[in-house]
């Protein structure tokens, strides 16, 4: 087990960096992709993002990364995503910029959390602006943490602003040969608390 976890560790530090050079290689490309804007999205709800290329054979999952919508800019017309990412760590990104980074992108609303509750998860995520993203995918994810994971920040967002009663992890932090103790996107998307309300794909 402890073996396992170990070559688990080293091909998820690999996928990050290989997601780093993907990234860094997308954000200078004039071609990037293009989804209609999402209508009816409200704060809280959840924003993922899968890229075909060399992270899908590295990061279990089809979704490889997800942010929370934290509020709506009118100056720039835009809903600004709180995202923890592996070359700034928590983050404020536009929607707009958000979803052409990926080919497939879809939303998420956390059904069982009430307005109070998606503001407060936004308000969880916004405290964290600046902290480094967090590499450690093999202990059991902190809620209070000094850095943070894309799907960590978004589930400890929920854990925090629900009482510890919404938890997006769809086995709860159990253990998967999958995805070990972590809190992967791929989680979050198939959490049953968790419906999708936008999906595209080009
Ligand atoms: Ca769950
Ligand atoms: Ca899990």
């Amino acid at each position: 087990m402890k073996r396992v976890a170990g070559i688990l560790s080293v091909i998820l530090v690999l996928a990050a960096f290989v997601s780093s050079v993907a990234a860094a290689s997308i954000s200078g490309d004039s071609g990037a992709y293009v989804h209609p804007y999402p209508s009816g999205i409200v704060q809280g709800d959840l924003v993922f993002g899968h890229s075909e290329g060399v992270t899908d054979w590295v990061i279990p999952g089809f979704w490889t990364h997800v942010g929370i919508i934290g509020w709506y800019d009118s100056s720039i017309g835009d809903w600004i995503v709180i995202e923890a990412t592996t070359s700034n760590g928590v983050t404020f990104t536009p929607l707009s910029k958000f979803l052409s980074r990926y080919d497939t992108v879809a939303i998420g609303r956390v059904i069982t959390a009430d307005a109070t509750i998606r503001y407060y998860a936004a308000y969880f995520a916004y405290l964290q602006y600046g902290k480094p993203y967090n590499w450690n995918y093999l202990s059991k994810p902190d809620i209070y943490s000094d850095s943070y994971y894309c799907s960590q920040l978004v589930w400890a967002a929920y854990m925090w602003a629900s009482g510890y009663s919404i938890n997006i992890d769809e086995n709860d932090g159990a253990w998967s040969w999958t995805y070990g103790y972590a809190v992967a996107p791929q989680e979050v998307y198939d959490d049953p608390e968790v419906s999708i309300i936008y999906y595209h794909s080009v």
